[in-house]
């Protein structure tokens, strides 16, 4: 499961949380087939709770289920399916955000307090009654018997039972031991699958045992023949939050998939902070540091719709601005896992939902607006990360990287540089002084562009130009607290 079913000439996953399904398929049409990006996540696309909070619908309404109904703030079934289809036409793999641990809040009731249901379900979440007819489950197919409370901090270091057995912040846990319950759960993905898509995000994985989870993947089909070809099977990442210390382990789910290796984003994070050496990363893979396993076990990222929202995060985020422009293209540029890419809405709260039309609408989805630049116009309300100029160049040079190793790495304090065999050549600059050194690039001679703060366009540069000669050598200068990214994507006169 953890073969990324991506075309081999695109290498990065982006994150489109809370897009809605029309703008997700235009998006592949007119910009991610054209940057790199091989998947985009999705938010949760089964039928959720509705709410008004303080006047907004807070983003994470996605995250408690009512049914597997295919409607929800994103859009509709029939939209989903178009969407599916226009990305996969133009190369662009669809990866489901799929929510099985749970449905509602505990309380939560259809009608009450102004709670609704995307596909107007109806659904009681009451303690002892949780019904939810439109799957259909009922009391015996949640944990109760198990544990009837909620998951305390305490839980987390010293039992694995409880943090699988009880409620995560009062959601009603779902018995996946149950036969009824997985077969409700895989028929939820086969129908998916059906539909096209290359695989699933587990949502709070940590929750549910493996063992339940490995006969649920089990029962799910193989890729749609026709989009994938003969035998592939799906692609999945849990959710696993593990920095270590633990009861869970991330350890515990590596041949069920990938695992969120939330270990990579810290690392980089401290370094682009200051509060680490870059020179350090030269070693960040696989037993760089705990939770950092093999390659194909890990699903890399900086920041996720969850830790970018924390009171001071130990990540960097949008807000952070060059730093975490600095984060990513390191991400994108180094050999390690399958890099995913955040792309978020503008936010000052934590609850605050997606840019939207208000309550008159329902709290209607906007769509983003872009600039001549091709970045989104921030009155939209869209951060749009993965169309910042820089990510998306990177982007492109993780594609013409893709299969080759890190080489001629060269470090000194605060700095580090690398070639990816004959495809590509990165280094970055942590000092404040400049970097001026030949370098062995490793890339056939010619002229590139820089990547990092320009590109090629019409076969010229429009920031600086790296000249590769015969012995694959060049004179570069980093500037202060700067990059020099080149690649195969940016050669003047092609490849
Ligand atoms: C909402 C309301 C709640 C209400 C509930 C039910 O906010 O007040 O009780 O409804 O009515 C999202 C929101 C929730 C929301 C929920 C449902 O975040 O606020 O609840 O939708 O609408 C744990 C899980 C992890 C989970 C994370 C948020 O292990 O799976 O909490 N993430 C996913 C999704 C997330 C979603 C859900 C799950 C639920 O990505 O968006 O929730 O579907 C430690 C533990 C982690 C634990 C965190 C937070 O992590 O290790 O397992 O995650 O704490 O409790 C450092 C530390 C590390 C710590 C980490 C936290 O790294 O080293 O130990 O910081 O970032």
């Amino acid at each position: 499961y953890d073969r990324t079913n991506t075309l081999s000439s695109r290498q990065t996953m982006v994150h489109l949380f809370e897009w809605k399904w029309t703008d997700i398929a235009n998006e592949c049409e007119n910009f991610l087939q054209n940057y790199g990006y091989g998947a985009v996540q999705i938010s949760p696309p089964m039928e959720h709770i509705t709410i008004n909070q303080n006047n907004d619908m807070p983003w994470w309404v996605r995250y408690q289920p009512v049914s597997y109904k295919l409607d929800s703030r994103s859009g509709t079934e029939a939209e989903l399916q178009d969407m599916i289809n226009r990305c996969n036409k133009v190369g662009v793999r669809v990866v489901v955000d799929a929510v099985m641990n749970h449905m509602v809040g505990v309380g939560e009731r259809q009608g009450a307090d102004g709670v609704g249901s995307t596909a107007n379900s109806a659904f009681d979440g009451t303690d002892g009654v949780e019904t939810f007819p439109s799957v259909p489950y009922a009391a015996p197919s949640f944990n109760d018997q198990r544990c009837h409370r909620d998951i305390q901090d305490s839980d987390y270091q010293n039992s694995a039972e409880n943090v699988r057995n009880c409620r995560l912040v009062g959601l009603l846990d779902l018995d996946q031991g149950n036969q009824a319950v997985r077969t409700s759960l895989a028929g939820y993905l086969n129908k998916l699958i059906d539909m096209g898509v290359a695989g699933f995000r587990f949502d709070a994985s940590k929750h549910m045992w493996p063992g339940d989870l490995m006969p649920i993947l089990n029962m799910t089909k193989n890729l749609r023949s026709d989009i994938f070809g003969a035998n592939v099977r799906p692609f999945a990442v849990h959710e696993v939050i593990d920095r270590g210390g633990e009861a869970v382990t991330c350890g515990d789910y590596l041949n069920i998939g990938r695992y969120t290796n939330f270990n990579f984003g810290a690392a980089v994070s401290n370094a682009a902070k200051g509060y680490a050496n870059w020179q350090s990363l030269s070693h960040l893979g696989p037993g760089y540091s705990y939770g950092n396993y093999e390659d194909h076990d890990v699903l890399n990222f900086i920041d996720n719709h969850d830790n970018q929202r924390d009171d001071n995060p130990y990540v960097v985020t949008y807000k952070n601005g060059d730093q975490y422009r600095m984060a990513v293209a390191f991400m994108l540029a180094w050999s390690y896992g399958y890099p995913r890419v955040m792309s978020s809405f503008y936010f000052n709260d934590h609850n605050q939902g997606p840019p939207n039309n208000g309550a008159g609408s329902g709290f209607a989805t906007r769509s983003p607006t872009f600039n001549p630049d091709l970045t989104c116009n921030s009155d939209s309300g869209w951060v749009c990360e993965h169309r910042w100029p820089t990510i998306r160049q990177m982007s492109l040079f993780r594609s013409v990287s893709s299969g080759r190793a890190a080489a001629e790495v060269v470090t000194q304090s605060n700095r580090i540089a690398f070639a990816r065999e004959s495809a590509a050549f990165f280094a970055l600059n942590g000092q404040s002084g400049d970097w001026t050194q030949t370098f062995q690039t490793t890339l056939p001679p010619g002229e590139y562009c820089d990547q990092y703060n320009g590109a090629l366009d019409n076969n010229q540069c429009t920031s600086l130009k790296v000249s590769v000669g015969f012995d694959g050598k060049a004179v570069i200068t980093i500037k202060g607290n700067q990059v020099v990214a080149v690649s195969q994507a940016s050669r003047v006169d092609g490849p």
